[in-house]
């Protein structure tokens, strides 16, 4: 049989990474191909996307893996959800896409509240009222740049502009899409009322497409500078944790499985067919989202291993560096020595921008009359177990609004090659954990694009993820 040769380009917060995908007809084999930073550049006080070296690094993937290996057939990027950036009528990006850790929604938040209150938001589309949202950026965006109104064509979220840069094709991916907070509750169109409610121009918003569409080729000039030959621009599951849910090898029993993807956020939930639009979900501070191949994924955001890598972050600065296998080394040993972790709300927005983590954490201890973490271990457990009890609060909420009972729990991304987390959550949750894929979105990007190929059928995805990875379980120690 023939190998088709896909290329996964996912941007996530840690790094960015092109991804080649192998398919011999079986199982799915994942090569990293090329591996770079994706930090946010601080200019006057803004926080922005490296649009173009982030565009460079990705040519130099593609060149790489069609240099290495030949013939490849397709591309898809997939990013984190909510930013955008702008395009004139020349086609031509207007600037640089901002950050959602950005500040300029705080100032206007009050009064698009006032507009469409939280309680609204959640109810026509879904998405749970959150400062980072499309919504309250682009709100902020026209506040404070009314001459957008004129001289923007089309907002692309990112996931979108990267196709539009390698395709030359403008076209909105659903799933990524569906976090913005623009949509209407599980559909594909954007919801009037918030439109025409805050004064949103509907012309800013492109043609929606499911996810899995070809919707364009490689420009012939990149094909020529890259050394490709035609390949397919597709939009996958363009949202990240839509790719990372799409390569969940859920086995018999799928519908009582939950899903935490662990990357950079943490994000727990459960897939189900319709949007969960009740008050309770709401004030549990659930959202809904698209899957790929319809359907919604309801669950939480939690500030996630984020805590840990600004925390690591600050190590760095000061001379003072932890690896990833250090930091589980260092907490484990914290554990073992009887530490008894303090306890924190890891969607405090004291946790939420750039900083100094291991000082908020002992102000948050101030504040809620703990004892703070003195050593880097400490630290580091007070982090992990406090996601962790974050998580299995997270998933009792989901057994209440879904009145199903949750048998087991997949893990995936970046964090399961943390197996002290790993083993937290288990018993934290008293659940089974089935960990993997560890590369999420970088698995379900390739998956989606197979079945966009029509190579495999949609159905049959999670199975061939299944004979693809070893999958690690963890059970409750008590
Ligand atoms: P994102 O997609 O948001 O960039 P990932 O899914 O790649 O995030 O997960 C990155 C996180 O995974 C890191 O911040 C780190 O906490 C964790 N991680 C990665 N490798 C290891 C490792 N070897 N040991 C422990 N944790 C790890
Ligand atoms: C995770 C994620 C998450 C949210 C946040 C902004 O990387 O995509 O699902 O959308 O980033």
């Amino acid at each position: 049989d023939e190998v088709i040769k896909l290329l996964a380009v996912d941007l996530g917060a840690s790094s960015g990474r092109v991804m080649l995908g192998l398919y011999d007809g079986k199982r799915i084999e994942m090569e990293e191909v090329h591996r770079f930073a994706n930090q946010p550049v601080e200019l006057h006080g803004h926080l922005y996307w490296d649009v173009l070296q982030l565009f460079h690094e990705m040519k130099q993937g593609i060149r790489k893996a069609a240099r290495e290996h030949g013939t490849l057939t397709s591309v898809s990027v997939d990013t984190w959800g909510v930013d955008y950036g702008f395009i004139d009528r020349k086609g031509q990006l207007l600037y640089a896409p901002h950050h959602y850790r950005d500040q300029r929604t705080a100032a206007c938040a009050p009064i698009l509240e006032e507009l469409l209150p939280p309680d609204e938001q959640f109810r026509l589309t879904g998405n749970q009222s959150a400062r980072i949202n499309t919504v309250y950026q682009l709100y902020a965006d026209l506040e404070e740049s009314p001459w957008l109104r004129e001289t923007a064509d089309r907002m692309l979220l990112m996931p979108d502009l990267f196709h539009y840069l390698l395709s030359g094709t403008a076209a909105g991916e659903q799933t990524i899409w569906s976090t913005s907070g623009l949509l209407a509750a599980g559909s594909a169109a954007p919801s009037a009322k918030v439109m025409n409610r805050l004064r949103l121009p509907l012309s800013l918003i492109p043609e929606l497409v499911p996810a899995g569409s070809v919707t364009g080729q490689l420009l012939p000039a990149l094909q020529e500078e890259l050394g490709t030959g035609p390949l397919q621009v597709i939009a996958g599951a363009a949202h990240d944790t839509a790719s990372a849910v799409a390569s969940i090898p859920y086995g018999p029993g799928a519908e009582t499985a939950a899903f935490i993807s662990c990357g950079t956020w943490s994000l727990a939930g459960m897939e189900t067919e319709q949007p969960v639009l009740t008050d309770q979900a709401r004030d549990y501070g659930f959202t809904n989202e698209g899957c790929f191949g319809g359907g919604n994924r309801l669950l939480k955001n939690i500030t996630g291993l984020w805590i840990l890598q600004e925390t690591q972050r600050g190590w760095a600065q000061a001379g003072e560096p932890v690896s990833h296998q250090e930091a589980v080394r260092l907490a484990a040993e914290a554990r073992s020595e009887g530490y008894a972790a303090a306890v924190i709300d890891p969607d405090d927005v004291l946790f939420s921008t750039p900083g100094d983590m291991p000082g908020r954490i002992a102000a948050y201890c101030g504040r809620t009359g703990q004892q703070p973490p003195v050593s880097k271990g400490e630290v580091i457990l007070t982090i992990l177990q406090s996601l962790a009890s974050a998580y299995a609060q997270t998933i009792s909420e989901l057994e209440t609004l879904t009145g199903q009972g949750i048998r087991a729990i997949h893990m995936v991304g970046g964090g399961i090659r943390n197996e002290l987390l790993c083993q937290l959550t288990a018993d934290a949750t008293g659940k089974e954990i089935i960990a993997g894929p560890a590369e999420a979105s970088a698995t379900g990007n390739i998956a989606v694009q197979l079945a966009a190929l029509g190579a495999v059928k949609a159905s049959a995805l999670r199975e061939l993820v299944a004979q693809s990875y070893t999958l690690v379980r963890y059970y409750p120690s008590r």
